[in-house]
């Protein structure tokens, strides 16, 4: 058992980042089982959930002439557009059916709001508006973060920084995630989070 001041954070393990998904991860569903077992180590537990609202800002069919995995200028820089996916009640949002989702003491669902994407489990991509994570983690006494999850080069990339620069001890299980590896975006995560002094092992 691990500390009762460590957290793990398993983020959007849902059925449209896993193969036959809308944004599908290579492997995405090969990481669920190690994820169950790890579950069991910690005593805080939180889940993501990414959970757009129909026509949400980043998808690419919002952008008339722009194609999936295209870049473009929204009023907090640039965003990547993605294929419509994580819609609100549908089966993409849903966790992947494999997933013990019974442990989890939190689910924090992010991307509601349509004109702003939330990659972080703790700011969205304005970087300014918070989700709450940071106020549950703090009151709960944690100081570690262990995070798992898809996809390792958006979401997991982006908490995990966001956690080591409010101060949390981070580490991310390479091997439970799975990157969409978007134009060097790995190897930018990568970069991204060893400046941050995330450990990734
Ligand atoms: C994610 C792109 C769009 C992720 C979510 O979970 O990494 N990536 N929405
Ligand atoms: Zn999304």
């Amino acid at each position: 058992m691990r500390e009762p001041h460590e957290a793990l954070l398993v983020i959007d393990v849902q059925n449209d980042f896993c193969p036959g998904g809308a944004l599908a991860v290579e492997g995405g569903d090969q990481i669920v089982h190690g994820i169950n077992e790890l579950l069991s180590q910690f005593h805080v537990r939180v889940f993501t959930q990414d959970w757009h609202p129909s026509g949400h800002s980043s998808f690419a069919s919002q952008h008339e002439g722009l194609d999936p995995f295209s870049v473009t200028g929204f009023p907090y820089g640039p965003q990547v557009l993605w294929p419509d996916h994580c819609v609100q009640g549908s089966h993409g949002a849903e966790f992947h059916s494999d997933l013990n989702t019974d442990p989890a003491d939190l689910i924090i669902r992010k991307g509601f709001r349509t004109s702003i994407d939330s990659y972080s489990a703790f700011f969205e991509n304005d970087h300014k508006t918070p989700t709450g994570l940071e106020g549950y983690l703090r009151t709960r006494g944690v100081t570690h973060v262990t995070c798992v999850g898809l996809a390792l080069d958006f979401c997991v990339n982006f908490s995990a920084v966001d956690a080591a620069k409010l101060g949390f001890a981070v580490s991310v299980r390479k091997d439970l995630t799975g990157a969409i590896d978007l134009d060097g975006s790995l190897a930018a995560a990568r970069e991204g989070m060893r400046a941050a002094g995330v450990s990734l092992d």
